[in-house]
């Protein structure tokens, strides 16, 4: 028998996602529904080659449904998550609303999988940031094999990441710049067009963002609370796949070529790293794509047991959407959807 499913917040970038990756991958869906706040109500969307008609989220009957797929904002799960739970269905919540909790699972299936059986507390799973997602995936077979202590990173986040009014936002400045239109920022701080900018998300008091923060503290919940991490994250004029360069200091020594041959054996993961031209993956080429890439591996020694990686995903997909459908997968595999907690 199959699950019935609702996507909540099916008209954004990471919902739309959800769907293409529910059909490309055949999650064994007997239902799939696709939910939005009322005034989306109407608006078609693609399943597979099915076409759903969005409903509204807040009339709904959640208790038809075995699993909710959200990804419609931190305030919206904070309010829907126990109502969608108490109502009888698991959540897989792509917000950072219930990432810290500690009654909540916060899973990478190549990376904790087993979290998952401690989802009867609060029927609740969050997904992990994307930026945290794609690093975790390359760190955890090194991790495994020879340990880490440190990490330090720093993204080039795309706009994607800031959701659809991001990515229009880049379009209309970038067409603008050509002809001398003046440049308004409004989902971000700062001219997006032909720019780097060293800031997402808000500031905490230690100088740090909260995107920074995030990727220390979820990076300590997924794989190792010892883990010590210090990121430095950017957006970057790109409209989709986020890159990570991180440079790792390693309990013990581990060559390129052993890191190589250990990631390119890894689950989720892609090694393209030849040197020479195009030897590497951009965030262009990972568009699309279910796996994290990893290019650029190299010993760095100016630290004991250093590695540098280069790390690459598709945001929405490995970084949220796809992320939360295998979440879905391992779910179903466990035989924990549909049990009451
Ligand atoms: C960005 N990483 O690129 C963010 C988007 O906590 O789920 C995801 C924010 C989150 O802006």
């Amino acid at each position: 028998m199959g699950v019935k499913i609702a996507v909540f917040g099916a008209t954004g970038a990471v919902g739309k996602e959800m769907l293409t990756i529910l059909a490309e991958r055949l999650f064994p869906a007997d239902e799939v529904h696709a939910l939005a706040s009322r005034k989306s109500m109407g608006v078609e969307l693609s399943y597979g080659d099915r076409t759903l008609r969005c409903k509204n989220a807040e009339t709904f009957d959640f208790s038809s449904v075995d699993l909710v797929l959200m990804s419609a904002g931190g305030d919206v799960s904070k309010e829907w998550a126990p109502k969608i739970t108490k109502a009888g269905a698991i959540v897989v919540d792509n917000s950072s609303a219930w990432r810290m909790d500690p009654d909540v699972p916060l899973v990478v299936p190549e990376v904790n999988l087993d979290a998952l059986d401690g989802v009867g507390k609060k029927r609740i799973v969050a997904n992990p940031n994307c930026s945290t997602i794609q690093l975790v995936v390359a760190l955890k077979p090194i991790h495994d094999r020879v340990g880490i202590k440190r990490v330090n990173c720093a993204t080039y986040q795309s706009v994607s990441g800031g959701g659809q009014a991001a990515m229009d936002e880049l379009w209309t400045q970038t067409k603008g710049i050509y002809v001398n239109d003046p440049i308004e920022p409004q989902t971000f701080t700062k001219q997006i067009a032909f720019n780097v900018i060293p800031h997402i998300d808000v500031f905490m008091e230690d100088g740090s963002t909260k995107e920074e923060w995030k990727m220390m503290v979820e990076t300590k919940k997924i794989l190792d609370t010892k883990i010590k991490l210090f990121a430095t994250c950017a957006r970057v004029p790109v409209f989709v796949g986020h890159s990570i360069a991180a440079h790792l200091e390693l309990e013990a020594p581990m060559s390129s070529g052993e890191a190589r041959d250990l990631l390119r054996e890894s689950p989720g993961l892609m090694v393209i790293d030849k040197r020479e031209d195009e030897g590497y993956i951009t965030p262009v080429e990972c568009v699309g794509e279910f796996a994290t890439f990893v290019s650029r591996v190299r010993e760095d020694p100016t630290v004991e047991n250093g590695l540098a990686l280069w790390i690459v995903s598709d945001n929405l997909r490995k970084g949220a959407a796809l992320n939360a459908v295998q979440i879905a997968e391992g779910l179903l595999n466990k035989g924990l959807l549909g049990k009451a907690g």
